[in-house]
């Protein structure tokens, strides 16, 4: 098997590097199966507090592989829906779950599911050179991996539907501007950037931060009393914790305090 992904983990951080270089990190099977494996990692691992995910080469991920895709007038249509179902819907709904935040360093264009898998990361950064392009419409697709549900959250429906239908590429400062993506950085400042923030949140409360992940990502669909009863138990549970507990201690001994993650 090819190296699809690089993964390393360092100081709390587990860095995922997609590793299609050539195909701008278009998914296969393999990519696939190696992504969710290394994420499987990250859940079970106590030592990772944190996910960077980035790509390799000039590109972050231009999506599905469309080398794999190629078909003649005579086939029958390919059903989409089962790769969908098989690899895209199950690898975001578990990067959401995953109760540690997971932080996108969009070093390329993002295109199609790779668009849209930056999308589903809890913070997303980006270089200055990286672009944002919803390529579904170009292939005559809709877009997946979460972009009608993203979209619309994060910069409202009539820019969403522009986004989708037009499939302009959409500059990383204009994607910051619209709230798309959290800050932007000159190309060669990605990377230490973004790993110094991971390595920052690797020494957090990881469970509250999950916890976190847990209120924000379920307040979409909630009512203001469903939400405020959802806090009420996710509060219950992060003051029942260490890190609670010390982070209070610290405080009140004035200094700084040293989360576990538990
Ligand atoms: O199929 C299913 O299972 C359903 C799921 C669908 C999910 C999806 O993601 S559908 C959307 C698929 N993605 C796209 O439609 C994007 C296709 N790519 C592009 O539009 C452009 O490549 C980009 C706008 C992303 C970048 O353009 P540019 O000019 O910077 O680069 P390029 O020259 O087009 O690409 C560089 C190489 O990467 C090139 O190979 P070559 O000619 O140097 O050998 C190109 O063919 C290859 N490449 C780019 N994207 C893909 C790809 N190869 C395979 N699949 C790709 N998606």
């Amino acid at each position: 098997m090819s190296d699809s992904i690089l993964v390393s983990i360092d100081s709390g951080v587990q860095t995922i590097t997609l590793n299609r270089p050539d195909k701008l990190n278009s998914f296969n099977p393999e990519m696939h199966t190696q992504l969710r494996s290394a994420l499987d990692r990250a859940k079970s691992d106590d030592a990772i507090r944190c996910v960077l995910l980035t790509g390799a080469g000039r590109g972050f991920c231009a999506g599905q592989d469309l080398s794999e895709r190629e078909m003649k007038e005579s086939d029958t249509p390919r059903d989409l829906g089962a790769t969908i179902e098989k690899y895209y819907n199950p690898l975001v709904k578990f990067m959401q779950a995953l109760p540690k935040p997971i932080v996108c360093a969009v070093n390329g264009v993002a295109a199609g599911a790779g668009a849209n898998i930056a999308l589903a990361c809890d913070t997303v950064v980006a270089a200055r050179s990286a672009s944002f392009l919803q390529a579904f419409a170009k292939i005559g697709l809709v877009p997946d991996s979460g972009g009608t549900y993203f979209l619309p959250r994060l910069v409202g429906t009539g820019r969403a539907m522009a986004l989708a239908m037009l499939a302009e590429k959409l500059p990383a400062a204009e994607a910051e501007r619209m709230g798309l993506v959290w800050k932007i950085y000159d190309d060669d400042k990605l990377m230490p950037e973004a790993t110094a923030m991971c390595r920052h949140l690797a020494t957090q409360p990881t469970r509250a931060l999950g916890l976190m992940k847990q209120a924000i990502y379920a307040a979409g669909g909630n009512s203001l009393a469903q939400q405020l009863d959802l806090e009420r138990d996710l509060q219950r549970q992060a003051g029942g914790s260490p890190d609670y507990r010390e982070g209070v201690t610290a405080f009140l001994e004035k200094r700084k305090p040293v989360f576990t993650g538990r």
